[in-house]
């Protein structure tokens, strides 16, 4: 009896263990489930409304640029009111670039005087960004680029000009790189951090790893995205080999990722064309935003959605005004986005599919077609079928597959989800490829 209670133990031990998550899979967990999150492009740059991550030697000259922090006054900053438009737009954390390519820091960092201290404005941007996220419950997440063309230490200093300069260190660069982090780390308490820039020779895997272990050290729950290592998705969205992977999720950048069941992902897109802040930029309709959403919640990713902030600490009232239009559309289907995965169809550009529990979550984004035809699901049945707000749906299923006759009332309005009730769980089926 006392062996047999020892064996049922030490089994429920065994199987206690095996599902018992890493800090880093807990994580990697709840930030796939929030889908969706607010970039922030910010710095001196704006004050010329030129792109923060290559306008310097360029369209600015690199002492003017250099110079612009002298300026820097944003009076208007409000990190409530930011965090409020993160929240009000259904986005579950916001990503604000303390260091970009140019080397600026929105933070009193003891590691370079290039920083927000010795502008006019001194105060601390991720100190207020830290209060008010952690007030209206948001994650803040930290981007830090790898690259520093400012930094003496890094060997090129140029977007335009790849010269490598003898008297730069890397050794010393990573130093300071890590003083850096564990001072982000320590003191703003990053839910994760976001690197970039890790694309030219001086860096190397190897570095990134070394700088993978070192930020878990300090923190083992935090996540970072896979811009530490050389193989990521980048603009071509090429596909990676996880095990080559430095980080923990790839990057595709204005693109949507593949559906994938396995890798992590998160696609980033600008809300306008420019990563900073850009007078009169072109604005991205409502309906090229809320399909570029269900087309990564199909794949089975997050979107991070990038807006810059101006010079004067406000975001633009047109581009709030677009975020709340996001917000509006996902209190009305955000059970068809939040907490759940992509599938079990690859995303058309007609609709996407997000699935949990009995149910797929059709994303109609043609609602100009009279009806959508979907491929046959071996093995599971449709057995009933609604919109988000209650309005029934006819689904016939026959020899060409399973065919949705949309509402006629929803012709040509925006995107919508259709609830299609299985009779088991959609977890179950296998992944669709068109
Ligand atoms: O932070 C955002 C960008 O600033 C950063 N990644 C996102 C998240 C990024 N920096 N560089 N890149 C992305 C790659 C950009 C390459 C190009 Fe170009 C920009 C090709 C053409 C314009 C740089 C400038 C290379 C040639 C000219």
């Amino acid at each position: 009896m006392k062996v047999n209670k020892l064996v049922v133990l030490l089994c429920l031990l065994f199987t206690a263990q095996l599902h018992a998550q890493t800090p880093t899979q807990r994580t990697i967990n709840t930030f796939m489930s929030d889908r969706f999150g607010m970039f922030i492009h910010w710095g001196p740059v704006t004050l010329r409304g030129t792109e923060i991550g290559w306008s310097r030697d360029k369209e600015v000259p690199m002492e003017d640029y250099d110079s612009l922090y002298k300026e820097f006054n944003p009076a208007l900053f409000n990190a409530d009111a930011w965090v409020k438009t993160a929240k009000d737009a259904g986005m579950r954390y916001l990503t604000i670039t303390a260091r970009h390519h140019d080397g600026f820091c929105l933070w009193p960092t003891k590691y370079t005087a290039y920083n927000i201290s010795n502008t006019p404005y001194k105060k601390d941007i991720l100190k207020a960004l830290q209060v008010a996220c952690k007030k209206q419950g948001i994650k803040l997440c930290i981007y830090y680029s790898v690259l520093d063309w400012h930094h003496p230490d890094y060997p090129i200093h140029s977007a335009h000009n790849g010269k490598i300069d003898p008297h730069a260190n890397m050794q010393r660069y990573v130093a300071f790189m890590k003083n850096q982090l564990k001072e982000l780390i320590v003191n703003y308490d990053p839910f994760m951090l976001w690197f970039d820039g890790q694309w030219e020779s001086p860096w190397t895997d190897s570095l990134g790893r070394e700088i993978y272990t070192y930020v878990k050290s300090i923190k083992p729950g935090i996540i970072t995205n896979n811009r530490l290592g050389k193989k990521f998705a980048a603009m071509e969205n090429k596909a990676i080999d996880p095990a080559e992977m430095v980080g923990d999720y790839d990057t595709p950048e204005r693109a949507v990722g593949r559906l994938n069941m396995t890798m992590p992902w998160e696609s980033s897109f600008t809300i306008c064309q420019q990563w900073a802040w850009k007078p009169n930029d072109h604005l991205q309709s409502l309906k090229t935003i809320l399909a570029i959403l269900s087309k990564t919640a199909g794949g089975n990713g997050n979107l991070l959605l990038n807006v810059g902030p101006m010079s004067d600490g406000r975001i633009e009232a047109r581009q709030v005004k677009r975020l709340q239009e996001i917000g509006d559309w996902l209190k009305i289907n955000g059970t068809a986005v939040y907490n759940t995965y992509g599938g079990p169809y690859e995303a058309t550009a007609n609709y996407a599919t997000t699935r949990k529990g009995n149910k797929i979550y059709l994303h109609v984004l043609n609602t100009d077609t009279a009806a959508l035809v979907l491929p046959a699901l071996p093995g599971a049945k449709v057995v009933g079928a609604h919109t988000m707000t209650g309005q029934s749906v006819t689904v016939n299923t026959g020899s060409e597959g399973i065919q949705v006759s949309l509402p006629e009332r929803l012709k040509g309005k925006l995107q919508y989800v259709v609830v299609l009730e299985l009779d088991k769980d959609a977890m179950t089926l296998p992944v669709v490829k068109l």
